[in-house]
């Protein structure tokens, strides 16, 4: 099978890490990239050894189409739709970083835009290809604390988020569509979809504009109560950015991942006796990975491996434009709960 050549669109602080984590993978060319400063592209194509730096988008698309498969969008969401839009015209297929848009109906258009241009679409949502989250989900399926009644989904910090991603503090609308598009991803990865979600929302750090605080509470139609509440404002005992902390209770025992990638199990034994099994789901930890994002960064090996597998037809993609397209309506349907009070039933 060919090399799949691939571009890169953005270049800033997150694209590193996506460009290492494609380094791990075999079958793809990454040809050329693009940054809004040229300085920026220049400097992230000498690290990798990109052959073609442009620090106008068309010019590249406009190149290399012939010779592209795919583009890899990695800027702020507000130039998601755009840069969508013309690689989809030219008949390339897209991956985008998550939030996948700025509002619930530049996404829907979107997945409509490139569904139109019958081009592929992919959102790149990895805290479900956590390692823990993983194995989490095969307790889980294992059937061993059996159906799940009731959840809760963590992710509450106070790490300094916005000295790495400042633009993060200018957001109208920060934590859910930040780190609420990876929950409630998790919480539909691992309980299915939503039946009612409530959410009530609040802002703590003065400095920032949108809200840094979420706490959802969803009724999924597999039966589960499921609470997912985020923060940046919290300042816990022991920090666990960027671990996603879950609790999961059934009707023949309980699991929780907790601090340390540490999944417990509670169940009865065969006397009858409670007994909690341990297991450490240690993430792999790649030479460049930041030590402080080392949980997601290998995450996004996994996530890049699930959606180059779609690309070459031998797998299908879990996060394609149509499914995160429910994750969006989550976090949308969020601030309309939280905004006039009410339950959103879908
Ligand atoms: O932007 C966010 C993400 O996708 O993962 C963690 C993060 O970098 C900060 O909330």
């Amino acid at each position: 099978m060919q090399n799949l050549k691939f571009a890169v669109i953005g270049t800033g602080f997150w694209s590193t890490y996506q460009i290492a984590a494609w380094k791990e993978l075999a079958g793809i060319e990454l040809v050329a990239c693009y940054n809004r400063t040229w300085q920026r592209a220049e400097s992230v194509a000498q690290q990798f050894g990109i052959p073609n730096v442009y620090d106008d988008v068309d010019e590249l698309l406009d190149r290399h189409a012939n010779e592209l498969d795919f583009v890899d969008i990695i800027t702020d969401v507000d130039t998601h739709p755009l840069f969508t839009e013309k690689a989809a015209r030219r008949g390339l297929d897209v991956i985008c970083q998550k939030p996948m848009g700025p509002s619930r109906d530049a996404a829907r258009q979107m997945v409509r835009t490139c569904r139109g241009a019958g081009v592929r679409f992919y959102i790149h949502e990895n805290f479900r290809w956590q390692t823990p989250i993983r194995e989490l989900k095969s307790v889980l399926d294992s059937g061993i604390i059996g159906r799940p009644f009731k959840a809760r989904v963590t992710f509450c910090s106070a790490f300094p988020v916005f000295d790495n991603q400042p633009f993060l503090a200018e957001l109208d609308q920060f934590i859910l569509t930040d780190i609420g598009s990876h929950i409630l991803d998790i919480c539909r990865f691992l309980f299915g979809e939503a039946q009612s979600l409530y959410c009530q929302t609040a802002r703590v750090n003065p400095k920032i504009k949108g809200e840094d605080v979420a706490n959802v509470l969803m009724k999924m139609s597999s039966g589960v109560t499921c609470y997912a509440e985020m923060s940046y404002a919290s300042l816990l005992e022991k920090e666990a950015f960027p671990q996603t902390l879950v609790s999961v209770e059934g009707e023949f025992g309980s699991v929780v991942l907790t601090n340390d990638f540490v999944i417990k199990t509670t169940t009865r034994g065969a006397d009858g006796q409670r007994k909690t099994e341990r297991y450490v789901a240690k993430p792999p930890m790649y030479s460049w990975a930041d030590p402080d994002y080392a949980v997601v960064h290998s995450s996004i090996v996994d996530c890049n491996r699930n959606l180059l597998s779609d690309l070459q037809g031998k797998e299908k993609a879990e996060t394609t434009g149509e499914d995160n397209l429910k994750t969006v309506e989550l976090v949308y349907a969020a601030y309309d709960s939280a905004a006039q009070n009410i339950v959103i039933h879908f």
